[in-house]
């Protein structure tokens, strides 16, 4: 269904054509772009991590990814990461969109929650995203601040002794991966990349979001009122729920569906079919290496990653992740 219940088809064919004309995209997107990938999102109910985490007996659901109960019990997030680590899954036919709206200068940007790292894989430029809750592409111990690299903090995942736990070799501290967790503050580049691009948003793709950690959640709703916006999930979110605009167009699809219909309407759908065949065959030749290599790339983008990893801004009440209903408050 497209916006005021007319049709989708004809919505993105005339959202095609302005695209086309030269309107860049910007994508603000969550864990249900990777979900086709193999990754479970947070929210689906039964398959989503939430309602799979019993066996981690957690004292709430939340907690896996919670700064305060990390600091005690550290297991509980490690079980899940080694389930989680990048390098065990290929993006996704909506990510290789993204990498062919990149080469075709379609692109502006891409505001991403996700923590897979998809969006490099895909080949997309550093300067094109914006990992709004950091990656697993560095690693620093939470008490002293101090660098893990990533071959040491998978050789700790490892470790029987160490319980799987990375631990700081200076201090002792456990060390995690610089995604950010409930109750730590968002990269600086989340805050300035937006400054600088809010007001220049033309077309916004809002896709496998349920739009309810903020302040990402609350981007969509910044755009100017002349931006189309698109909403692409499985049912309605946010502000296309609450306060839809009359130009929002929402596709009540999977997201890889949204793709290739939205690829067709460019008339880029050999391109994109050309496009993912071709890397399915890298990872197929690669057998059983596929991991390894897909890890050394990730550890390339953890250099690019590293410049804006100090940049970490100390929290506060309004930057730091909080859900819409924050079981801290
Ligand atoms: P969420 O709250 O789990 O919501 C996911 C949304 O995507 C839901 O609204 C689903 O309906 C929708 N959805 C699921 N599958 C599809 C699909 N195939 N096509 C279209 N829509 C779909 O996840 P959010 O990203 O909104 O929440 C933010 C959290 C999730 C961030 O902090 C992430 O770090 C975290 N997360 C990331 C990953 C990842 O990196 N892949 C996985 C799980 C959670």
């Amino acid at each position: 269904m497209g916006k005021n219940g007319t049709n989708l088809d004809k919505d993105l064919e005339i959202l095609a054509k302005s695209v086309l004309s030269g309107k860049k995209v910007t994508f603000f997107q969550g864990a249900g772009v990777s979900t086709s990938a193999g990754i479970p999102d947070f929210r689906s109910p039964e398959t989503g991590i939430y309602s799979n985490l019993a066996r981690l007996n957690l004292p709430y659901p939340e907690a896996v990814f919670d700064i305060d109960y990390f600091r005690e019990n550290p297991k509980a997030f490690y079980t899940l990461a080694d389930e989680l680590y990048p390098g065990k899954f290929m993006p996704t036919k909506f990510h290789f969109l993204q990498k062919i709206f990149q080469d075709k200068k379609l692109l502006h940007r891409i505001y991403t929650q996700n923590i897979d790292t998809l969006e490099r894989l895909a080949g997309i430029e550093d300067k094109y995203i914006v990992e709004a809750h950091g990656s697993f592409a560095a690693n620093h111990c939470v008490e002293c601040r101090a660098q893990m690299e990533t071959s040491l903090l998978k050789e700790h995942m490892k470790n029987e002794e160490l319980e799987g736990i990375p631990t700081c070799p200076h201090c002792k501290g456990y060390v995690k991966p610089d995604i950010v967790f409930f109750g730590e503050a968002l990269p600086i580049k989340f805050f300035d990349q937006w400054e600088k691009d809010m007001d220049d948003v033309e077309v916004a793709i809002v896709a496998g979001t349920s739009l309810t950690v903020y302040p990402f959640a609350s981007l969509p709703s910044e755009v100017k009122h002349n931006t189309t916006r698109v909403l692409v999930n499985k049912y309605k979110v946010g502000d296309f729920n609450s306060n839809k605009r009359k130009k929002d167009i929402v596709a009540l699809t999977e997201a890889d569906q949204f793709a290739e219909l939205f690829a067709e309407k460019l008339g880029m759908k050999k391109e994109l079919d050309e496009l993912i065949l071709r890397e399915h065959k890298k990872y197929a030749k690669k057998g059983g290496k596929e991991k390894e290599n897909t890890d050394e790339k990730a550890a390339k983008v953890a250099k690019e990653v590293r410049a804006e990893e100090k940049e970490h801004i100390p929290p506060s009440r309004n930057n730091t992740n909080q859900e819409l209903s924050n079981h801290d408050e």
